[in-house]
């Protein structure tokens, strides 16, 4: 059966692949499995259809047979799971290739989320000023601590997985602020992340939801 996925009916940042459907696009472009899109309004997540899927009203969910499922790393590591191609067969690199996932939304996604509350939620704030170099260095911190774990290699954990699919989705959103181009090391994981076909078709998808007229 063709699962079925929820995506922002017009995103906030006009197709640049940054909210976090673009995971799941990338995930099942890259198991090669097709999905049929549903389409929901910011207001259309808040009603009781959609909350019951995705208890929060966000996006994105996962609807496949009897299965619905939220949270778009369960929703990767699920799809993942699944099929080939996006954890390793042998039992402890494919744990580290899962805590992986988990360090990209545990560890690295939630200081970037800081900073972008910082950007848009505080800004009018008057500590805002003061507490932003906190803020960004409670990510460069964890930043140099990823760059040196990765150190030479092409992906987190052997071939790439679904570990590098959500760690290098986190990482996009941190591009605008000039601070992920401060780790070279991780800026060309990013483009290598970027550069893979999956991705390059999912972001398609996306941007053609939202440039659509
Ligand atoms: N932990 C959940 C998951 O990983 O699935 C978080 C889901 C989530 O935050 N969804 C957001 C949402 O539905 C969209 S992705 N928000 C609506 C709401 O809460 O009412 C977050 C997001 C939004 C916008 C941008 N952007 O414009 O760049 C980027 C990311």
């Amino acid at each position: 059966m063709t699962p079925t996925i929820t995506v922002f009916d017009r995103s906030p940042d006009g197709g640049k692949g940054l909210s976090r459907d673009m995971r799941v696009r990338w995930a099942l472009e890259e198991v090669g499995q097709p999905y049929d899109v549903r389409l929901v309004s910011f207001e259309a997540m808040k009603q009781p259809e959609h909350v019951a899927r995705q208890s929060f009203g966000q996006i994105p969910s996962y609807e496949e047979e009897d299965l619905v499922l939220f949270e778009s790393g369960a929703i990767v590591l699920h799809i993942a799971s699944g099929h080939p191609g996006l954890l390793p067969d042998d039992a402890n690199r494919r744990a580290r290739a899962i805590a992986w996932m988990f360090a990209a939304v545990n560890t690295i996604e939630p200081p970037i989320l800081d900073l972008v509350n910082a950007r848009i939620v505080e800004a009018d704030r008057p500590w805002a000023k003061e507490r932003m170099p906190l803020v960004q260095d409670r990510i460069r911190a964890r930043l140099a601590q990823l760059s040196n774990h990765l150190g030479d290699a092409d992906w987190l954990e052997g071939p790439f997985s679904a570990g590098d699919l959500m760690m290098v989705h986190v990482l996009l959103r941190l591009r605008p602020s000039g601070l992920l181009d401060e780790f070279p090391t991780l800026a060309a994981y990013v483009a290598r992340g970027e550069a893979r076909p999956a991705y390059q078709r999912a972001f398609a998808a996306q941007l053609a939801v939202n440039t659509r007229p």
